[in-house]
């Protein structure tokens, strides 16, 4: 089949295909990703991110029924070891997620966390792409914790939501950072729970202390997702930031800082794969020879070998 059309078209399986060539780096992988690049930069992009277990999944589960009834297709890329999407989680989230995916206007994946998280962050941002030039409207990023390989991850959202639940403890403290970067959106999930006013406080009281370059104040919204609750405010939370991103110009400038640093990234791997191919030699041996030998030293030796390299 030519994977690239039924792609356009929407096909489940070609976006399936094209996503595992993505993730496993098959050789086409790159030929569809250059073909479908004119395609891509029309779906809006949400990366969820919060703590294992506060709930990501199921609040993804409602909001993508949420923007379905508002006449939304939406793709979910899962990038969560314990996510339901990817296998890791009970029988009663399992048969929610399986009534999503007998939705034709939406598609889930989820991504194998093997291989380097910088290799991750990449192959997520790729498979966007795929979900994208697919014809998706909304495409959510389920990631679990606010580590910086997370952070790298949710890069590639427009708006990212922070999902918090009341009773982390200490915790707060140690995603305190993490979370004020890059939270646009912030929902309490299991507000069934004891504590709800106080996480309420203590996220408002960060806020305070943020000294973003931009205006946007983000919104705070108390969820149930178990419950449905809280899911038509949240995606009203979102759409405002959304609104707020493109009324300013900012989303181009994220856009365009993600397009600059991707392009930087991808030189930086041909450049360092081109080097090495380039230093394997008798002659690159011998210098190293004479480093450790001390009859040369390794500023001298880098500088030859650039030379010869560069010209
Ligand atoms: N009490 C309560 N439980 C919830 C709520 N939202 C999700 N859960 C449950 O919390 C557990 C973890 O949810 P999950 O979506 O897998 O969390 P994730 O690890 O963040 O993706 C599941 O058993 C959910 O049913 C909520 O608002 N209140
Ligand atoms: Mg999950």
């Amino acid at each position: 089949m030519d994977i690239v059309a039924e792609l356009l078209n929407g096909s489940k399986l070609a976006i399936s295909r094209a996503i595992t060539a993505v993730e496993n780096e098959y050789g086409d992988a790159v030929e569809i990703l250059q073909k479908i690049y004119p395609h891509t930069g029309r779906a809006y992009v949400i990366g969820i991110t919060g703590p294992p277990g506060a709930g990501k999944s199921t609040l993804t589960d409602k909001l993508t029924k949420e923007y379905r009834s508002r006449g939304k297709t939406v793709g979910i890329i899962a990038v969560d070891p314990s996510s339901p999407f990817s296998g890791g989680a009970i029988l009663g989230d399992r048969i929610r997620m399986n009534e999503l995916t007998m939705d034709e206007g939406v598609f889930i994946r989820s991504m194998a966390t093997r291989g380097s998280l910088g290799g991750m962050s990449r192959k997520t941002a790729e498979a966007v792409k795929v979900l994208d030039a697919a014809g998706k409207d909304i495409i959510f990023i389920e990631t679990v914790g606010v580590g910086q390989s997370e952070v790298d991850i949710v890069k590639a959202a427009d708006t990212t939501l922070v999902v918090l639940v009341p009773g982390l403890g200490d915790d707060i403290q140690a995603i305190k950072a993490g979370i004020l970067e890059i939270g646009d959106v912030f929902a309490i999930n299991k507000a069934d729970r004891d504590g709800v006013e106080r996480l309420h406080i203590e996220i408002e009281m960060m806020l305070d202390l943020d000294q973003n370059e931009t205006e946007w104040r983000p919104k705070i919204t108390r969820t149930i997702a178990s419950q449905n609750q809280g899911v038509v405010e949240l995606v009203d939370s979102i759409e405002e930031h959304a609104a707020y991103m493109v009324k300013t110009g900012l989303i181009q400038k994220r856009r365009f800082a993600r397009t600059r640093n991707e392009i930087l990234t991808m030189l930086d791997e041909a450049i360092q794969a081109y080097l090495k191919k380039k230093v394997a030699n008798s002659r690159f041996e011998a210098l190293t020879e004479e480093v450790s030998q001390r009859k040369n030293d390794p500023y001298s030796a880098v500088k030859s070998i650039l030379a010869e390299v560069l010209k």
